[in-house]
């Protein structure tokens, strides 16, 4: 196992409801070390590219513009086999099937409202952290 970087964004749905602490929390007590952070409000323009794998799926329209509906929180997470780790503690993709005590299932409002983004694999974890992030602005 190696030390990794992956990228974290808590949804507009739970900053909307004050939960970035308490989803801070469940990545800080699974050892994910944050890295950077920063607030802010996406367009349209970087939701659509941030999101265009799953441009020829049904909800792609209407998960831009959940992703938009308010203000994210871009992390950078860091820890051995971070990319694993973060997936396991955000939980399934649909909070009906998370298992308790995973961001998910405590958090999320729908399969679409599902409060975190976590990348699913290294090399996609590369690309989206340099999506959004400077290699200046990460400090491990
Ligand atoms: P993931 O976030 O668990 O990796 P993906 O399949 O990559 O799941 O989907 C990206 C995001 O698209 C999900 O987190 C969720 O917000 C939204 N999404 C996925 N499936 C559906 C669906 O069937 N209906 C509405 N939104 C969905
Ligand atoms: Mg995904």
């Amino acid at each position: 196992m190696a030390v990794e970087r992956t990228l974290s964004i808590i949804k507009p749905d739970a900053t909307r409801r004050n939960l970035t602490g308490k989803i801070n929390a469940v990545f800080e007590d699974a050892g994910l070390r944050i890295v950077a952070q920063k607030r802010v409000q996406l367009t349209e323009a970087q939701a659509g590219a941030f999101y265009a794998v799953h441009k020829e799926r049904p909800f792609y329209g209407e998960l831009v513009s959940f992703m938009i509906s308010g203000p994210v929180v871009l992390q950078v997470l860091e820890a051995e086999n971070a990319v694993a780790k973060h997936r396991d503690v955000m939980g399934a993709t649909n909070p009906k099937d998370a298992a308790p005590g995973t961001v998910r299932a405590e958090f999320a409002e729908s399969i679409e409202a599902n409060s975190v983004h976590g990348s699913d694999s290294l090399e996609n974890a590369v690309n989206e952290i340099r999506f959004f992030f400077a290699e200046t602005e990460i400090v491990g």
